[in-house]
């Protein structure tokens, strides 16, 4: 069979097709595509690390990290270099191959904080790490800058659709996001942009937050699909959780829209069987985060990864394999 080509011009009712089909025929479908792009059984680990926690400006209504919501988490100072090096190289050890580091910033400022964190991204991509940041907005010259230390990847996510974002967030809007994801690609970075699932929209708010993604002119290299993990004191703190059927339909929908880009089933997996973690791997989805803490929210042990591998024949995907994909649309 002919292998799927790349696309940018999907449309409304296309993706709506796609995403409202019988899950089985859905999953099928996106296996299919998954292993015209991917190697089947290869799953990317990556770890994250919140270097700058808490404290946050901006109204965000899933996270736990803006200041206005009174959660668990207390502010923090930028970490220092030396101890996300020693960080690093703990995920490296436990064997992940891209790390990603957060900064609770409405945006990157060009300040001392910033001058360590370039510190910082060149000390992690000297270890041979894919190295992802996710600071809040940034400029493009903040990303050339970024991509001169050795930054690979740069994480914004849209969240959700253009139409739901002013329900979740007030503090920026849509096209603030869709600005710093303009300024990634200038600044030739890779682009990290997916969204949560689970806080209120309707499926054709999910619908649109992947048409947003499978219509930009090439497609993020990765894609974090996450379940909302609802967090007492913020305003989601009484969203009814997500079944996993629904992030295995948001994952195959992702994966046969955007073939080629790393499908990550980001957060949400302590509340997943390890049997619909499968499904979702079966689905398209070829990353998880691993350790036990995602950025402040906990996430399943590394024990229990160890065992989903195991029990599924998994094997974890060496870094730097985006050099051989491409998420321009073929013609
Ligand atoms: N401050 C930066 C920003 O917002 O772009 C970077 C860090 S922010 C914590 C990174 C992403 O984490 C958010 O865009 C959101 O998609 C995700 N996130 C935050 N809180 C979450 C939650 N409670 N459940 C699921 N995903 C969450
Ligand atoms: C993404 O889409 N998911 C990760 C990563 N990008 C930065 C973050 C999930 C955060 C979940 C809430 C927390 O642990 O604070
Ligand atoms: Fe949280 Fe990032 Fe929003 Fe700040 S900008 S509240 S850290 S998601």
């Amino acid at each position: 069979m002919e292998i799927s080509k790349i696309r940018s011009d999907w449309n409304f009712e296309d993706a709506s097709a796609i995403y409202n089909q019988p899950l089985l025929t859905l999953v099928y479908e996106a296996s299919r595509i998954h292993r015209d792009y991917h190697e089947p059984n290869e799953v990317q680990v990556c770890t994250l690390l919140s270097v700058k926690t808490g404290g946050c400006p901006e109204d965000c209504g899933y996270c736990p990290q803006a200041a206005r919501y009174h959660t668990d988490v207390s502010a923090q100072n930028l970490l220092s270099v030396d101890e996300v090096v020693t960080a690093a190289t703990r995920a490296k050890q436990a064997g992940s191959t891209r790390f990603c580091m957060g900064a609770a910033w409405r945006e990157v400022k060009d300040n001392t904080d910033f001058d360590n964190v370039l510190e910082m991204i060149s000390q992690v991509s000297d270890m041979g790490l894919e190295v992802c940041g996710t600071l809040g907005m940034a400029t493009e010259n903040q990303l050339q800058k970024m991509k001169a230390a050795g930054l690979h990847a740069y994480n914004h996510n849209v969240d959700t659709s253009e139409d739901f974002y002013g329900d979740i967030i007030s503090t920026r809007n849509y096209d603030d996001r869709l600005e710093t994801l303009n300024n990634t690609r200038n600044a030739n970075v890779t682009i990290c942009s997916g969204g949560i699932i689970g806080m209120g929209e309707s499926d054709m708010d999910r619908i649109k937050m992947l048409l947003t993604l499978a219509r930009l002119d090439k497609h993020p290299e990765s894609v974090p699909i996450n379940a909302l993990v609802s967090i007492e004191g913020t305003p989601l703190e009484n969203q009814a959780p997500v079944s996993s059927w629904e992030m295995v339909r948001m994952i195959a929908t992702a994966r046969i829209m955007m073939p080629a880009s790393m499908v990550r089933l980001s957060a949400g997996r302590t509340e997943m069987s390890p049997e619909a973690q499968a499904l979702c791997f079966m689905a398209g989805a070829n990353s998880i985060f691993s350790g036990d803490k995602l950025l402040t929210t906990p996430n399943p042990s590394l024990g229990e990864d160890e065992q989903l591998f195991s029990d599924l024949g998994l094997y974890p995907r060496p870094a730097y394999r985006t050099e051989k994909m491409n998420c321009s649309p073929t013609n």
